[in-house]
């Protein structure tokens, strides 16, 4: 390099928003655009560590398939550009007219994953739509795992939280595998450089107990792997519960003063014995046993579960068995002890060592019109989504807008899916590609990307096990008519003169807000003043927000609850299940000789980073991955094309022979493919898995969620 390149380059800290892990790094900058990016090694948490993605993020920023101008749909179905504040205007103008027409409830948002990384767009939509009124608010957390939320809100929660994963003996990880996801509830494995931190703590003595039904990255790695059946978590858990408590393994002194329905549990889970589950769950009852007795031994560390189980079956029980397991051992905070995850960005509020009541997150709220489905933890479930938009009548979604998400291939039910986007009025994206979603827009809107913009860390904000916070500047301005989400809200409020309120205060509408004005107004008042966090170049540890676990009051009489209302029916109804066809599988009536279960690539983020060279150079197609014997008794070999059939859909796949996988099982990443424009193109796009779910019969009632792994299939070879 020579020293007029030298003078032009210059590094700035930030983190990567490829994905929820939020990586600390060094961004090289040259001649306003971004070069190079790495590890910040001096980051107190991340040490240096990035992955693949985000490496790529320079072409993420720079790269021919971004989508560099506002675009609309002209009369020839064709995309012209637009400036983006003409743009706004005329939608602001179609909302007005349909709001007018069909009620505020007819204009509906989606956040997707993306939403999620930028820091004001989630709270800023909210609050948009509760400002004009429309109950239609929609995110990816209705498609991923609200079992997670609706859980705890049955059972209650404890006020000083679970045990972390740092000085925990034993962690139980269901149908997660953060090593790849960089994904995992909170006292789970964090998702920070996460291999490292995996095994610097399995060299202090943790133990993993890994359960899934593939030999994954986390398994190959884990003390016990239950390589369980696919969809049968409700049966392996409520028999690891039962040995926990036939046994008396549970925490009988924590019990005893904050548990109730021990005895009622123990009562429900009575049917699931060893020889029940060994046989349905195919795990061996040793192992069972070994896993039970492991975990109830801690004494610290808690089960976590991730996708794998909340898209199969009954997702609100294999949650609350998760849930039971932490609850029954006593994995929470006592008295005294550090308090693993302060947060910054919460308020100051003590923690106790106490029970919370329950307090339900569903049945109340503004119901849909669709599968007796309503709101879950203030949102309306996605997979209901399609339904109110193609059911005529008063509440039917006619604008629509999607945020950083991909519905084509993210929702249950593609053909659905893509029926009820082509029929709207209005839709509106916001992507930085032509995904399959976004071309089926009327109008797609250019977004500001992570390094052009100012973020902080609240979504993370209580992952970490560190009081650790990080407020990044906008490290390079594109010099393009591109707009941040939360942007798109605030123009259009704007526009209809409608307010958003946020927990501090109202934006203003006359005059744009900066965007740590917003961030301001959307925290209140933070345990650690935003300003303090913004001043810091870089992440850093912020020790005046550590703190201990605060005495009980004198008086707490609130007690977390076992076995709340449903739990023991539902296990009666899963005892009840035929196991009917000849792997062993319950409740289907049909016979089919595969399960098709989800997963993750790493070098992808669900239909994200396909499009960028560097990536796509580790492939391009989400593989059928299946057992060599499977693969053979199709008379098959690697790289030939299969044809994956379920109740209600079939797609291609190309076949990947593994020994991770028991025979009968299949294991493929969704959100790949596109629509049916890109049928036949397997080996270049992939398919979406979600055109083999049906969101009309296998859904959970509370959350709506569809069955989305597990799913029964058929399969058979075809040509090209
Ligand atoms: N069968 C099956 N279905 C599933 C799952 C499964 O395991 N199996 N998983 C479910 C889960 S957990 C989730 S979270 C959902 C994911 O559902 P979605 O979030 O709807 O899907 P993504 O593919 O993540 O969509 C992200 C979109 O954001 C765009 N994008 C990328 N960067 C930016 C940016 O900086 N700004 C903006 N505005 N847009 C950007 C991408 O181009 C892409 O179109 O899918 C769910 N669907
Ligand atoms: N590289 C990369 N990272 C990602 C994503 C990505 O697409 N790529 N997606 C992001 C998103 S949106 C999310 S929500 C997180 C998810 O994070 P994780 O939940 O950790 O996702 P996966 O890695 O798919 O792990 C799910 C595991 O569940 C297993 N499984 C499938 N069916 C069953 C079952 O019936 N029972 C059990 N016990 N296990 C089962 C699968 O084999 C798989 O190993 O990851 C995020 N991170
Ligand atoms: S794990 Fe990879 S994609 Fe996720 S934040 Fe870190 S570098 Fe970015
Ligand atoms: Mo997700």
């Amino acid at each position: 390099m020579n020293d007029l390149e030298e003078a032009s380059l210059q590094t700035h800290k930030s983190y990567c928003r490829f994905c929820h892990a939020y990586c600390a790094l060094e961004v090289d900058v040259e001649d306003g655009k971004v070069v190079r990016v790495r590890g910040d090694a001096s980051d107190p948490v991340y040490g240096g560590y990035t992955c693949e993605k985000g490496r790529e993020l320079p072409s993420a920023l720079n790269g021919a398939e971004r989508i560099t101008a506002s675009l609309k749909r002209n009369a020839q179905g064709d995309f012209e550009e637009i400036p983006t504040a003409q743009a706004l205007d005329e939608i602001a103008d179609r909302v007005k007219a349909i709001i007018q027409k069909h009620g505020p409830q007819s204009v509906a948002s989606y956040s997707g994953t993306h939403a999620f990384q930028n820091s004001a767009a989630l709270l800023v939509s909210k609050a948009f739509h509760a400002g004009i009124g429309s109950p239609s608010y929609y995110t990816s957390v209705t498609i991923d795992q609200p079992a997670k939320f609706i859980a705890p809100s049955r059972v209650g929660t404890w006020e000083a939280g679970p045990h972390g994963f740092e000085d925990a003996d034993v962690s139980m990880m269901i149908g997660n595998n953060t090593v790849v996801s960089h994904y995992a509830p909170f006292g789970g494995l964090p998702p920070f450089s996460a291999d490292k931190r995996l095994r610097d703590n399995q060299k202090r003595g943790l133990k993993v107990i890994c359960v899934d039904p593939r030999r994954t990255e986390t398994a190959k790695r884990s003390d016990i792997h239950l390589q369980v059946r696919p969809g049968e978590d409700p049966t392996l858990l409520a028999g690891i519960v039962k040995v926990i408590l036939d046994e008396n393994l549970h925490d009988q002194e924590f019990c005893d003063r904050w548990v109730e329905g021990v005895e009622t549990l123990h009562e429900a889970v009575k049917p699931f014995d060893l020889d029940y589950v060994e046989q349905r769950a195919d795990v061996p009852r040793e192992l069972i046993v070994e896993a039970a007795r492991l975990f109830a031994q801690g004494p610290r560390g808690t089960a976590t579960a991730g996708t794998g189980h909340n898209m199969s079956m009954r997702p609100n029980l294999s949650e609350h068995l998760t849930l039971a397991l932490n609850v029954l051992c006593g994995r929470f905070n006592r008295e005294g002890e550090r308090i693993p995850n302060p947060g910054l960005l919460g308020p100051g509020t003590p923690r106790r060592a106490q029970a919370l009541a329950p307090d339900p997150v569903f049945g109340k709220g503004p119901q849909l019109r669709t599968r007796g489905l309503g709101e879950v933890f203030e949102e309306m479930p996605c997979a209901a989504l399609p339904d109110e938009m193609l059911t005529p009548g008063e509440g039917q979604v006619r604008a629509f807008f999607t945020i950083g998400g991909n519905p084509v291939v993210a929702f249950p039910d593609q053909e659905k899916t893509i029926r009820a986007l082509d029929g709207l009025d209005l839709f509106v994206s916001i992507d930085r590609k032509m995904s399959a979603s976004a071309r089926r827009a009327d109008y797609i809107l250019a977004p500001r990307l992570s390094l052009e913009r100012e973020d902080t860390l609240v979504l993370a904000d209580s992952w970490y096990e560190q009081p650790y916070g990080h407020y990044t500047p906008a490290v390079v301005d594109p010099d393009l008519d591109v707009i941040e989400e939360w942007e798109f809200y605030w123009e259009l409020a704007s526009r209809l003169g409608t307010p958003i309120d946020l927990e501090g205060g109202t934006l203003p509408l006359d005059e744009k807000p900066s965007k740590f004005e917003v961030l301001k107004l959307m925290l209140g008042e933070s345990r650690v003043p935003l300003e303090k966090i913004r001043d810091q170049q870089g992440g850093a540890l912020y020790p005046e927000a550590e703190s201990l676990v605060q005495p009980a009051d004198p008086d707490a009489h609130e007690r977390l609850h076992a076995c709340p209302d449903g739990i023991a029916e539902e296990l009666a109804e899963v005892r009840d299940e035929e196991l009917r066809d000849d792997a062993g599988y319950a409740n289907d009536a049909n016979p089919f000789s595969h399960r098709l279960i989800c997963r993750r690539l790493g070098h992808v983020y669900n239909s994200s980073g396909q499009e960028l060279s560097g990536l796509a150079r580790k492939g391009v197609t989400n593989f059928a991955y299946m057992n060599e014997l499977d693969v053979e008794a199709l008379g098959a070999s690697n790289g030939d094309l299969i044809e994956i059939e379920s109740e209600t859909g079939r797609i291609r796949g190309v076949i990947e022979a593994t020994d991770e996988l028991k025979p009968s099982v299949i294991s493929m990443a969704h959100a790949f493919g596109g629509g049916p424009e890109v049928d036949g193109e397997e080996r270049l796009f992939g398919s979406s898995t979600n055109r083999l779910v049906d969101s009309a019969t296998n859904y959970d009632p509370i959350s709506g969620m569809a069955r989305q792994s597990g799913i029964p299939v058929n399969v058979r070879l075809v040509s090209d």
